[in-house]
């Protein structure tokens, strides 16, 4: 069953083009574009899932949503035993919580920085707080990177993949302060297969 990408340009569905880059799996990328004035994703996404998000992932005649779960699925079906660490393994549970970490707890601060700021003066009394923890959340990503340059064991992993965008971020908002961080995400933009995702997906955050 051929697997679509729903790929909104310069977004976290890079990630999942990276990937699928990765694993040599065959894919079709539908393209949206943000509204040149308000960022957002065009309606045409909500007629493929309700929330009109990207990316959304349609495999065995399903649509599938979260850019966690998208990596998951693609890391077990398509990853032949790499990408995962060892079921049961202490690697294991550190990649589950990981994977959850990155859009469970990372993305908070960087999208309450992102709307917050918006508000101007309406918002300043906020932002110590939202710097305080965009810094705990990158401090904590920069500390825990391994030296092998991966977040779990010594190899690549569905959870670097999901990582790489709050690593991403971090190295183009402060790359001075959280050089492990940027390193990983220059080590992840020179790979063959990010740069065949970047050729098929569009411009990305100024790459
Ligand atoms: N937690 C979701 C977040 C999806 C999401 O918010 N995607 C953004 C792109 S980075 C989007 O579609 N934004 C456009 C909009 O909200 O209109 C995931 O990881 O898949």
């Amino acid at each position: 069953m051929a697997i679509v990408v729903h790929h909104l340009n310069n977004s976290r569905s890079q990630r999942v083009l990276w990937l699928l880059e990765e694993l040599g799996v065959d894919y079709e990328i539908r393209h949206y574009q943000r509204d040149a004035v308000t960022n957002l994703a065009p309606p045409e996404l909500k007629a493929v899932h309700p929330l009109g998000k990207s990316p959304l992932l349609e495999i065995d005649g399903r649509v599938i949503e979260e850019s966690g779960a998208i990596v998951q699925v693609l890391c077990e079906r398509y990853g032949n035993g790499a990408w995962l660490p060892e079921p049961g393994s202490d690697d294991a549970l550190r990649h589950l919580e990981l994977m959850h970490f990155a859009e469970g707890s990372a993305m908070t601060p960087i999208l309450l920085n992102l709307y917050v700021a918006r508000l101007g003066e309406a918002g300043a009394p906020l932002m110590p707080r939202i710097h305080e923890q965009l810094a705990a959340h990158f401090g904590y990503l920069e500390s825990i990177l391994r030296p092998s340059g991966h977040f779990v064991g010594d190899d690549w992993t569905g959870a670097d993949v999901m990582l790489s965008f709050p690593a991403e971020i971090a190295a183009m908002q402060a790359a001075a302060t959280y050089p492990g961080l940027a390193g990983f995400a220059a080590a992840i933009h020179a790979r063959p297969a990010w740069q065949a995702a970047r050729a098929k997906g569009g411009p990305y955050f100024g790459t």
